[in-house]
């Protein structure tokens, strides 16, 4: 008598051979990377400045929310998570504490004019054509290193 003739003798061998059918299923394929790293760029610094902007969009495809933490370069000395925006009609800019929010299914942009990395101390000018990297720290995603395309200094495209 093979397995499954004596297995139908039992009561609760519907039971079993379900077991058995969800055992052999192939594991799921592992999550593909919920995070999108697009179109990151840097604006090119006129010698001796002490800052540069970074920019890119975050798109998160996960069903969870996550979270922009920090940056750091090989390029700059530090890395800062800011936000320009209109005070009183003057345009100020502040740093971030706390990380940014990237919803499920919602993409965080870092652009002229509002949130973006300020690259602080560049240790060397960022020039047009060439690329800087820095590194992403996210709550959920880890690090992601990214590399910026700089741009010219008046670049405002995204
Ligand atoms: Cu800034």
């Amino acid at each position: 008598m093979n397995a499954i003739a004596r297995c139908s003798l039992l009561a609760a061998c519907g039971v079993l051979l379900a077991g058995a059918a969800l055992a052999a299923k192939p594991r799921p394929a592992p999550t593909p990377d919920p995070l999108v790293i697009e179109r990151p760029w840097a604006r090119a610094t006129p010698p001796g400045s002490p800052v540069a902007g970074g920019f890119l969009d975050v798109r998160n495809a996960g069903a969870t929310e996550d979270r922009l933490l920090s940056a750091t370069s090989p390029d700059a000395d530090k890395v800062e998570l800011h936000e320009m925006r209109m005070d009183a009609g003057v345009m100020r800019m502040r740093r971030i504490d706390g990380g940014l929010a990237i919803a499920p299914g919602g993409t965080l942009t870092l652009a002229p004019g509002g949130f973006h990395l300020m690259f602080i101390g560049p240790k060397h000018p960022f020039v047009a054509g060439e690329t800087v990297t820095a590194t992403l720290r996210f709550e959920r995603g880890g690090e992601r290193t990214v590399r910026f395309e700089v741009r010219p200094i008046g670049a405002a495209q995204r």
